[in-house]
């Protein structure tokens, strides 16, 4: 057995413990087995048949790995995991993954019902087989369809971070092969699309073979799917796919800017360039008249050959892009450390994993200069939400924090306070007046109907206590939609009042989408990006943030914290 397969028998381990609820060090310990394997750059069948050597000093592999290992090794099997899988059949782990539908109601499902695979469970709802049941109804049955889309959507696409760690790991193992001369990421990770649906990896080689051999030879493919001359494709985990293209060096712009897309941005260049005699494929621009070649190393160039300047990749999504190219007025997009502030974190007196401290201090540690604590209000109550009298309490531990801060890091008296239900504050007027800095959001009834939630938001922005309305979409990325909210409604009143809109920067999140983002600019309403942090690590979300202001065409003018805080207190509070 090779590491590549004891790692996924440790990974389906602690998918069935986790479904069985089992105990999350024990699940833990299986996934980190997994990635350590993984990770490991030679067999560990060799490492166990040598004396020298002992295999639990490998970071991850404790004594139990260790000996379910050495048994797999052996005789190919676990009978443990055998057990497991003949308790929970596939596809009840399947179902238990579906968003609203967990682990108990599947196998109640698999109890009254035959079902091999998900598209079987799609039948029964559809036939209306499911609605019937004990413990169901007609709405479970439709959140169980709706679910089933979502979840179709999630297994092929990944959020841009995890695709980035595919292609930092991907990176590191394609730079250690002397053949690429050159390589470069293309595709919607290249433009910094929210999710990816595969990766495209372009590459010189001084030969094509070794590259094509180092490529498969990527510790976390489980599968090649096709090899050409020019192309590979490889599955990565279960359904993930990542294609390599080789092309030639002169060719290497053209490729870079026909593989980037999107399409519908390609579509748009090719018609220009018709307009000029020209054709622009993957290989070069080239005069249509005698197929003479114009250029093709360079990206510049090859935006250049229809009088345009180089269009910076997160705006490549045929939109203004060409417009705004022609009149040289493309943006000069937001970069990262043009930020200065974060405006939305948790700590141990909500659901955060660090105290204000901690957190100050890796706010420190990443150049910002100012914070706001902005932990959830008493109306969310599992994550021990704050009433008035703990928040005071929280902000007089501010107050003595402060000084040992003193001209390095701002820390802000926050509080993200929830819009409830029925509409209103969660916390009283009084309360909030006192606080530096106000988020408002919506975290129960999401699914209300449109006029309702759009008022409840009104509502909060109408509110003089109210800065800044936190991730105003509600969307989770591959999980749940957005509210039915109007936003058109919710821009015009933050206009009004001159309020602030979040760009919420975690990687499920990132809400505001570019196209808000786009609308709010045009509004001349300011975004402020913030982490959302719920540990000191959660600080370093902020860098997806900006890419999606990017993509919505933001630049530091459009995003309230890249000013100082006196600044933005004077300008927007
Ligand atoms: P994804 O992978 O679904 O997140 O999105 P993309 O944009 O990475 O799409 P992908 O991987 O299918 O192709 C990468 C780029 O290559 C795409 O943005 C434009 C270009 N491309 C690929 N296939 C075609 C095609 O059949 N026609 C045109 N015009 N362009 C293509
Ligand atoms: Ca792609
Ligand atoms: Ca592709």
């Amino acid at each position: 057995m090779d590491n590549i397969k004891i790692a996924n028998v440790f990974d389906e381990m602690a998918d069935l413990l986790e479904f069985r609820g089992e105990n999350p060090f024990r699940i833990r310990a299986y996934r980190n087995g997994s990635r350590a394997l993984r990770e490991l750059d030679e067999s560990v069948a060799a490492i166990l048949q040598d004396p020298s050597r002992d295999l639990s000093q490998l970071p991850g592999i404790g004594k139990t790995l260790l000996d379910k290992t050495k048994e797999l090794v052996r005789t190919g099997s676990l009978p443990q995991l055998e057990k497991l899988r003949a308790e929970v059949p596939e596809v009840v782990i399947a179902m238990a993954r579906i968003p609203g539908l967990g682990a108990k109601k599947a196998a109640l499902l698999n109890q009254h019902l035959t079902l091999r695979t998900l598209d079987d469970l799609r039948r029964a709802c559809e036939q209306d087989c499911v609605s019937g049941l004990k413990g169901f109804g007609s709405k479970t049955q439709q959140v169980i369809l709706d679910g089933l889309e979502i979840a179709e959507q999630a297994a092929q696409r990944l959020y841009w971070s995890q695709g980035d760690e595919l292609v930092e790991a991907l990176t590191a193992h394609m730079q250690r092969c002397d053949e690429v001369l050159r390589m470069e990421w293309a595709g919607s990770y290249r433009r910094g699309r929210e999710t990816v649906g595969d990766l495209d990896l372009l590459v010189v080689a001084s030969d094509r073979g070794k590259v094509m051999d180092h490529f498969e030879a990527f510790n976390q493919r489980s599968q090649t799917i096709l090899r050409g001359d020019t192309k590979a494709s490889i599955r990565v985990g279960k359904a993930f796919q990542v294609d390599l293209r080789l092309v030639e060096s002169e060719q290497f712009g053209a490729a870079l800017q026909y593989f980037t897309g999107s399409q519908a941005h390609n579509v748009q260049l090719r018609k220009l360039a018709k307009h000029k005699g020209l054709k622009v494929n993957e290989y070069g621009v080239f005069r249509i008249e005698d197929e003479s070649r114009v250029c093709g190393s360079t990206e510049e160039e090859v935006y250049q050959s229809v009088d345009l300047q180089w269009i910076p990749p997160e705006l490549r999504e045929g939109r203004q892009e060409f417009a705004k190219a022609k009149e040289n007025d493309l943006p000069k997009l937001l970069e990262v450390d043009q930020v200065l502030g974060d405006l939305h974190m948790h700590t141990t007196d909500t659901d955060g994993e660090a105290t204000i401290r901690e957190m100050a201090d890796a706010a420190l540690s990443r150049g910002l200069h100012y914070i706001a604590i902005t932990d959830h209000s008493q109306r969310v109550s599992m994550a021990m939400g704050l009433g008035t009298e703990r928040l005071r309490k929280q902000w007089e531990q501010i107050d003595a924090i402060r000084p040992d801060y003193e001209g390095r890091l701002i820390i802000l008296k926050g509080i993200e306070c929830d819009i409830l239900e029925k509409g209103g504050m969660d916390l009283p007027d009084d309360c909030l007046a006192e606080a530096d800095w106000v988020l408002a959001a919506i975290h129960y009834g999401q699914k209300q109907d449109q006029k309702q939630i759009t008022d409840r938001l009104l509502g909060a922005i109408a509110n003089p206590n109210v800065d800044c309305v936190a991730h105003p979409t509600g969307r989770l990325l591959n999980r749940r939609n957005p509210y039915d909210v109007d936003m058109d409604a919710v821009m015009s009143a933050a206009k009004q009042h001159r309020k602030l809109l979040e760009l919420n920067a975690n990687p499920a999140r990132l809400d505001l989408n570019d196209v808000h983002l786009a609308s709010a600019k045009k509004r001349s309403i300011p975004i402020v990006i913030s982490t959302d942090a719920h540990s000191t690590d959660g600080l370093d979300v902020m860098r997806y943030g900006v890419m999606q202001a990017r993509r919505g065409g933001l630049v530091a003018g459009d995003v309230a914290n890249t000013l100082s805080w006196k600044e933005l207190k004077q300008r927007w509070l």
